[in-house]
């Protein structure tokens, strides 16, 4: 196991609520309409524009392509206020050990994040310098559940997909790892996350031996 290719959202802080939250200010201001909780899981790992495509649909709602632009910058505005306070207590439990325990291991980091906001975040957490490499989503040409942000986050550290684990808490990245060739590990419940090779219930039961004892059986 040479790498690492870390998902943000859900795995390394949860900034899940502050989408989410986000969007449905969004939704109640624009069309005075609520957004229901299971809207989340669709929503959860996928672009921001993929994220307002899947709401206008269950919605029943169509815009203009300027209008859509507009409300994609509105989101991230929003959310970006929210993200203001964000600071590393607000990493999740078992991530700052499970980090300790790769770099020990020499193991390579690698973000595999579909957020465009990746950066910033890391910076918030103060995790930036413990990062190896960012994979960039804009360059990439499909979002999860595609394998390309999974593969840009191998090749930016430099490893082959096959000798790396993802990490995620969404279907569409289980999909995407498992697509790249890597070894998945799900954060999550097992009916959703079913297709993770390697799976925890959450991110405070990450445990490094195990990752890698699944890894060397997955080689
Ligand atoms: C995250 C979130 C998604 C969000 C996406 C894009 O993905 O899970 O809800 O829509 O990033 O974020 P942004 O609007 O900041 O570009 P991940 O891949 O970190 O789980
Ligand atoms: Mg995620």
């Amino acid at each position: 196991m040479k790498g690492v290719l870390f998902d943000l959202d859900g795995v390394i802080a949860d900034t899940s609520v502050y989408h989410f939250q986000a969007w449905r200010k969004l939704i109640k201001d624009h069309f005075n309409r609520d957004l229901p909780d299971e809207l989340e899981k669709q929503t959860k790992g996928v672009s921001r524009k993929d994220s307002l495509t899947a709401i206008l649909n269950y919605l029943d709602i169509k815009v203009s392509d300027a209008d859509f632009q507009e409300m994609t910058d509105e989101k991230n505005k929003v959310f970006r206020e929210l993200l203001a306070s964000l600071t590393p207590q607000n990493i999740l439990p078992g991530i700052s050990d499970l980090i300790s325990q790769f770099k020990q291991h020499d193991v390579k980091l690698s973000l595999a994040s579909a957020s465009l906001n990746g950066p910033y975040i890391l910076e918030k957490l103060q995790l930036n310098s413990v990062f190896d490499a960012i994979a960039d989503p804009s360059k990439v040409a499909a979002g999860k559940p595609a394998p390309d942000i999974f593969l840009a986050a191998a090749s930016a550290i430099n490893v082959d997909p096959k000798d790396c684990v993802g990490i995620e808490d969404s279907i569409a990245g289980i999909k995407a790892i498992n697509k790249a060739g890597a070894l998945s590990v799900g954060v999550g419940a097992k009916n959703e996350l079913s297709e993770a090779k390697l799976l925890f219930p959450d991110t405070s039961a990450l445990n490094y031996d195990q990752i890698e004892s699944a890894w060397e059986e997955f080689k």
